[in-house]
């Protein structure tokens, strides 16, 4: 009877493990075709990042540790492990030292809404394969880490209190797993012999899974980076693009999804191509492009993640002539802070986004809901940007230069203004 029941036990212990195995295959892949959606059904979906136009961006994870320095040199930011060829072992040990004790959602959050931000997109998992939160599916996460907190549910928290919308930013090239390709060609001893790049993506997947199922609403966007290797290929992109909406219908995700962009100037170069929006980085586009979504995302210093070195900070009025020109074509604005080793924002984010905070309370009803100008250009050194209210169009000018004739010429307006007043006088 004995020898029957273990028998029988065995049997079914093999059953389930082949049930939640057979289980993983299924949710891994997905018949459901999300690229045909309606105008409609689309328009509802961006709707709220249309009318955010301004959010943060965060580059935080194990390269906060040697913050930019390694061997004496202080030139380098999140891609240190590369740029610096620190063999895996050696970058591994930044798990034992990666304690951000003075972390606090609360703050952060209140900092970017405080900034007239709508939403943050954080690094989940940047190139070096560390997971900013606890994944079941590897250990090489926060919870290996003295930290042993999960950084995005505790923002996921505070996000949801502030009504701001929480994103994730997640590379698709992985430095660390064994199974991506292709290794980093100065890592000659670590031998690419039996790695399966699809196994990989599967991992991927998993991991994707677990961030689209643990965190709530979050992610509203899922912020695809490192699609340019050769093995990541348009039908995997279309793939990744369905699979993931198929896990949260509503996300919005950028066109990094797929491998169709053209270089930094973000825009896909075809038809076809998966991702909602284009991902200008470091530069804005020197037009808006009619019916086409897109957002630059670009650092206040030099560096994606922390460089302690790195005190070339632009100032606040760039920042938000910055703004002010992406909104002007209808574009948002994703400008980035890289956190510190000990869970800070630097003083100088801090003081930028305190400020451009001071500017958007004032004016902020020009950006956000905004749209494109409808001008070309200005005769004055500025931007406009224009906003439907009930029959009328509201236009705001952004003056960044005071005309020396002390007249702001709007050539092409069809009819005489009814009104003009400083935004700063409506209190
Ligand atoms: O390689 C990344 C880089 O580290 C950073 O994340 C930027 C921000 O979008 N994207 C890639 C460079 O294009």
């Amino acid at each position: 009877m004995k020898a029957n029941f273990q028998q029988a036990l065995l049997a079914l212990s093999v059953f389930l493990l082949a049930a939640i195995s057979c289980q993983k295959k299924v949710q891994q892949t997905t018949t459901q075709d999300f690229m045909n959606e309606t105008k409609e059904a689309r328009d509802q979906r961006m709707a709220w990042w249309q009318e955010a136009r301004f959010g943060l961006f965060i580059h935080w994870g194990l390269y906060a540790v040697p913050a930019g320095e390694w061997n004496g040199k202080t030139e380098y930011g999140e891609w240190i492990r590369h740029t610096a060829q620190i063999p895996l072992e050696t970058y591994d040990q930044f798990v034992e030292q990666f304690n951000p004790v003075k972390f606090n959602a609360d703050d952060w959050v209140r900092m970017a809404k405080d900034a007239g931000m709508k939403y943050i997109v954080i690094t989940s998992k940047h190139h070096d394969g560390f997971a900013i939160f606890d994944s079941k599916t590897s250990d090489f996460d926060v919870m290996a880490t003295p930290f042993k907190r999960d950084i995005l549910k505790e923002l996921a928290e505070a996000c949801k209190k502030e009504g701001i919308r929480l994103c994730f930013y997640h590379s698709i090239m992985d430095w660390h797993h064994p199974d991506y390709l292709p290794r980093r060609p100065w890592e000659k001893d670590r031998s690419a012999e039996g790695a399966d790049y699809q196994r990989y993506v599967s991992y991927m997947k998993s991991q994707l899974q677990e961030l689209c199922s643990n965190y709530g609403e979050a992610p509203h966007v899922l912020w695809f980076d490192g699609e340019w290797e050769s093995t990541w290929t348009h039908p995997q992109g279309i793939d990744l693009y369905n699979y993931v909406r198929s896990l949260k219908p509503n996300i919005i995700i950028n066109n990094r999804v797929d491998n169709g962009r053209g270089g930094m100037a973000g825009m896909n170069t075809a038809e076809g191509f998966a991702g909602d929006f284009g991902t200008p980085e470091q530069e804005i586009p020197a037009t808006g492009i009619p019916g086409v979504d897109w957002e630059s995302c670009m650092t206040m210093n030099g560096n994606w993640g922390y460089n302690k070195a790195d005190k070339n900070f632009k100032s606040t009025e760039v920042l938000i002539q910055n703004l002010t020109d992406i909104a002007s074509k209808g574009g948002n604005f994703l400008l980035n802070v890289g956190p510190t080793g000990e869970g800070l924002f630097p003083q100088e984010s801090i003081d930028r986004l305190r400020e451009m905070g001071a500017w958007m309370k004032v004016n902020g009803e020009s950006i956000h809901g905004s749209s494109a100008s409808p001008f070309a250009q200005t005769a004055w050194d500025g931007r406009v940007t224009m906003k439907a209210n009930g029959d009328q169009t509201r236009l705001y000018l952004h003056v960044f230069e005071r005309p020396k004739d002390g007249k702001l010429t709007l050539n092409g307006c069809a009819n005489e203004p009814s009104a003009a007043w400083l935004l700063a006088d409506t209190g």
